[in-house]
């Protein structure tokens, strides 16, 4: 951890006052102390006590993130207090992923990723959670993964699905390149491209980077898996 204590408790004070209007108040406490066993046990609380994994990201993971991010922005939190936090969230959704049980075992194969230059590795390990969750298996590449790559992974697994994350879009044009060649290789086999992110949001980006689904939020994902094929129950 950086800085001494009381500097941080003194930091970790200023940001709680521009907090009040969160909905999860505790947790961003609990993100901006690095107190990893709180936000585990407020995480898997929630999993305990029956909501369902997309919404615990979309309604209570995200948005908290989305605050750190906001409190950044505003100069409230340093860089470094910020890598901690999401360092935090990180380990104990790891916990969460370790006490989700999977619903009946499936043949379903995803590759998740982040796209080149995106270091934003959160949105990965949600999609794979989910995944997971629905009785899959994931290939979880990162962040930071060239479009080549992703097409070279996906010829050598054959997945049913593959998830793309992009909450920044750095040289859209070399990623609309590789991206075409990437779909090429999805439709010969029939894989799936489902896109998330605010990187893929605005309407022209999604026009060049065409997919079977553009998620605004992890329940987007679910309500995919469940309605699509890419689910065949039973190995
Ligand atoms: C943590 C963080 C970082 C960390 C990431 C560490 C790590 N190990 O992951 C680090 C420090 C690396 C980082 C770096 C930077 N960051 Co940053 N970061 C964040 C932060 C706080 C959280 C991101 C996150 O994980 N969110 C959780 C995701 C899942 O939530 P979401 O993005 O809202 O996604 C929703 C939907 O889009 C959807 N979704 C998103 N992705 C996907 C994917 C799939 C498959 C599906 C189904 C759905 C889905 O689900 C969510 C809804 O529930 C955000 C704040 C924010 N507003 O998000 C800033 C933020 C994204 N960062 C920002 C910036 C500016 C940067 C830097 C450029 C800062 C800098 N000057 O260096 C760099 C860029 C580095 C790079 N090239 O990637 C800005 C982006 C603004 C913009 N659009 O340009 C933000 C918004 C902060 C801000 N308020 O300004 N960052």
């Amino acid at each position: 951890m950086n800085g001494s204590p009381r500097a941080t408790s003194t930091r970790a004070t200023d940001a709680r006052k521009s907090t009040a209007k969160l909905s999860t108040p505790l947790l961003l406490d609990a993100l901006i102390d690095f107190n990893e066993e709180a936000v585990r046990e407020l995480l898997i609380g929630e999993h305990v006590r029956g909501r369902k994994l997309p919404l615990i990201f979309d309604e209570v993971v995200c948005p908290a993130m989305r605050r750190i991010g906001d409190l950044w922005y505003a100069g409230k939190l340093t860089v470094a207090h910020e890598h901690l936090a999401t360092r935090t969230m990180i380990m104990a959704l790891q916990a969460l992923r370790a006490v989700v049980v999977s619903r009946e075992p499936t043949e379903m194969l995803a590759i998740c990723c982040a796209v080149e230059n995106d270091y934003h590795e959160l949105p990965v390990l949600l999609a794979q959670m989910l995944v997971e969750s629905e009785g899959g298996r994931v290939v979880n590449l990162g962040a930071n993964t060239p479009l080549f790559s992703l097409k070279e992974t996906m010829t050598r697994y054959t997945p049913q699905l593959v998830c793309i994350a992009s909450t920044i879009l750095l040289d859209v044009e070399r990623a609309a390149r590789e991206y075409q060649e990437l779909r090429h290789t999805a439709a010969r086999s029939g894989i799936k491209l489902v896109l998330g992110g605010a990187g893929f949001a605005p309407n022209p980006i999604r026009r060049r980077f065409p997919a079977d689904l553009y998620a605004k939020k992890f329940a987007d994902l679910l309500s995919f898996i469940t309605a699509s094929k890419v689910r065949s129950v039973g190995i």
